[in-house]
């Protein structure tokens, strides 16, 4: 069966996406080596509570210098053709592992978030919301992070750390709608941090058609498994259009 066939024909749509989606918006892939003043840093070592705990300023300044170049992007067509399939089927469910907000500024009007987001920073010791200046001034190297109004702690990003737990409501929903659904479209993502790389899995264990795109050919282990490699914003947009025409 063509693969458009199976997006047409979906009852319940799973989008789960990952840094790749992003990719043409020009914001770099998790797995992206570093650039400019950042190069000598691995991210996964920045991206725990540990590095926050140690320097501070430097995990913050990271963070800032990423939410600062997620503010100056714009959605691309991969993420504007996911808000628009959601018009065209019966339910979708979309998941993102992305921390930037490209998916809500296309149109899409619920976004399960699994690893928190980089624009809602909070307390790192009480857990308190610290609101940002929306475009605070250029930051490009090591910030103090701001303090909290009620106890002076320092704010964190809030994302989710590699050894913290996902948003308990957020994997539960997720997991739940991958059971339940018959298609899922897994976008741009490496597939090797858990607990999310299990959600196409269990898609396929339920018996849903699990379509993965991506720039690198992913391993299909099963008949209801599908690779397609390319750019996300060339490929949905056409696999879209060949489902629903205009
Ligand atoms: C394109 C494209 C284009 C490019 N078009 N495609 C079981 C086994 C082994 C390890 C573990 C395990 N369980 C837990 C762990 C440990 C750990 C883990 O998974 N480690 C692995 C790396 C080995 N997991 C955790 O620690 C998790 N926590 C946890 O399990 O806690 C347990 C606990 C329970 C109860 C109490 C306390 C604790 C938390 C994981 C959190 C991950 N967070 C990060 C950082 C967020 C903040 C930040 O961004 O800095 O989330 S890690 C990072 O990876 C980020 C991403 O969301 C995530 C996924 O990356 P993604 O999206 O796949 O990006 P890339 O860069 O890897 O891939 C991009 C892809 O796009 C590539 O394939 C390209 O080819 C493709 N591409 N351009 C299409 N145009
Ligand atoms: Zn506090």
């Amino acid at each position: 069966m063509p693969l458009f066939e199976l997006i047409r024909d979906a009852k319940h749509l799973v989008v789960f996406t990952g840094a790749g989606v992003s990719a043409e918006s020009g914001i770099a892939t998790f797995r992206d080596a570093l650039t400019g003043l950042w190069e000598r840093y691995d991210p996964a070592q920045l991206a725990t509570a540990e590095a926050f705990r140690r320097d501070p300023a430097l995990v913050w300044g990271w963070y800032e210098s990423r939410r600062l170049q997620v503010l100056k992007a714009q959605p691309n067509p991969a993420h504007r053709a996911i808000a628009a399939l959601a018009r065209q089927v019966p339910e979708l469910t979309l998941i993102t592992q992305n921390v930037d907000d490209l998916h809500e500024r296309a149109g899409s009007p619920e976004v399960i978030h699994l690893h928190g987001s980089l624009h809602h920073p909070r307390c790192f010791a009480c857990n308190r919301p610290i609101a940002l200046e929306p475009t605070s001034v250029a930051v490009n190297g090591p910030q103090e992070p701001p303090r909290c109004q009620g106890c002076n702690g320092r704010a964190r990003p809030g994302v989710v750390w590699f050894g913290e737990a996902l948003p308990e409501r957020a994997i539960r929903t997720a997991m739940d709608a991958a059971k339940r659904c018959d298609c899922l479209l897994s976008i741009g993502t490496s597939g090797v941090v858990m607990p999310a790389a299990l959600i196409p899995q269990v898609a396929l264990e339920a018996g849903a058609n699990v379509i993965h795109i991506n720039m690198q050919p992913v391993e299909c282990r099963a008949d209801n498994e599908h690779s397609l490699i390319g750019a996300a914003g060339k490929l949905l947009p056409a696999l879209c259009q060949q489902a629903f025409p205009a």
